[in-house]
């Protein structure tokens, strides 16, 4: 493991424990239903990487600004995350039993449970962002109209659409990319614009830089995430090795073959690094992430 993996992790780790102790306060607040209640804090709180709200805690102190004034949007972009899952899992989706090493939702629970909880998610997102304490109100609807953008059908849905659309049709480098850049990589693009806007004094070219940082670490998110699919183990991914090619989606390596997509996922590493190459020190930790994303088990 290279010093920048480990950096991430113990980066990542830090941000766990400060993300997951929010999530399960503003999961806590007055819910009408225990049951639903319930349902959110297994969806949410019940593992995961946390890389998104990890790039977005590490955006803000990339711009100089305190972590903790990105706490509330870095929870907001893991509900959202967290509901996709849910959502993505269920018969009529993707149709999958297991996820983050244990049960899916709408297993452990039932269909209507798991559909009422990612709505809930999704909203909740929403409202934490709204009343977000440590940001002005202009801060607070940057976030949200960028979050809704991203997470809506011009971005994560719409890139969900174009994959239920794609089943057993053959896609080109092109439009492949096209659907993981909305499906996967507007949310990570996001996660780091909502870190930077979380400084008042973020400028233009810095919020740019991140941007190219970000498109380059989503895709190569998603081509990882299809590497794993062939070499990973279902027991450290925590979901079922090998259901890209039972469900004959397209991916990398079918498009490109092994070697191929790692040599894609090496140029992708590249251009993230190099569009950190304006920032200092305090960028490390996104540096870190990056290196992390390419290399992870899991
Ligand atoms: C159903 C609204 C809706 C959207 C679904 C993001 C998405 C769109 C579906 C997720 C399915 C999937 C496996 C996508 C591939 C990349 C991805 C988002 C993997 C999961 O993200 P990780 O690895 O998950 O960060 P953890 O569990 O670590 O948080």
């Amino acid at each position: 493991m290279t010093d920048r993996t480990a950096l991430a992790i113990d980066y990542i780790e830090q941000c766990r424990q400060r993300i997951d102790a929010e999530l399960e306060r503003s999961i806590h607040q007055d819910s009408a239903s225990e049951r639903l209640q319930e349902t959110m804090r297994y969806s949410v709180l019940g593992g995961g990487k946390r890389i998104r709200p990890a790039l977005c805690l590490a955006a803000a102190r990339a711009v100089g600004c305190a972590e903790n004034a990105a706490l509330i949007p870095a929870c907001a972009l893991e509900l959202i995350h967290a509901y996709s899952l849910v959502h993505d899992d269920l018969p009529a989706m993707d149709d999958d039993d297991l996820r983050r090493g244990r049960a899916t939702t709408h297993i452990a629970f039932d269909e209507a449970s798991a559909i009422l909880a990612g709505d809930a998610l999704q909203t909740l997102a929403f409202s934490l962002l709204a009343s977000a304490p440590e940001l002005s109100d202009t801060q607070r609807v940057t976030m949200i109209a960028k979050l809704a953008q991203a997470s809506g059908h011009s971005g994560m849905v719409g890139g969900q659409a174009i994959d239920l659309e794609s089943v057993g049709i053959e896609l080109d480098l092109e439009q492949l990319e096209h659907m993981h850049r909305h499906k996967t990589g507007a949310l990570i693009e996001a996660s780091v614009d909502l870190g930077a806007v979380s400084a008042p004094g973020v400028t233009q070219q810095q919020r740019s830089a991140l941007s190219d940082y970000a498109r380059a670490l989503g895709l190569a998110f998603q081509v990882q995430d299809d590497l794993l699919d062939i070499e990973g183990d279902t027991a450290i991914i925590g979901k079922r090795q090998g259901s890209d090619a039972a469900k004959a989606k397209p991916t990398y390596p079918a498009l490109l073959g092994l070697e191929g997509a790692r040599e894609h996922l090496a140029t992708l590493l590249e251009q993230a690094q190099r569009a950190l190459d304006d920032f200092g020190v305090e960028a490390e930790p996104l540096r870190a992430i990056a290196n992390y994303v390419v290399t992870r088990n899991h």
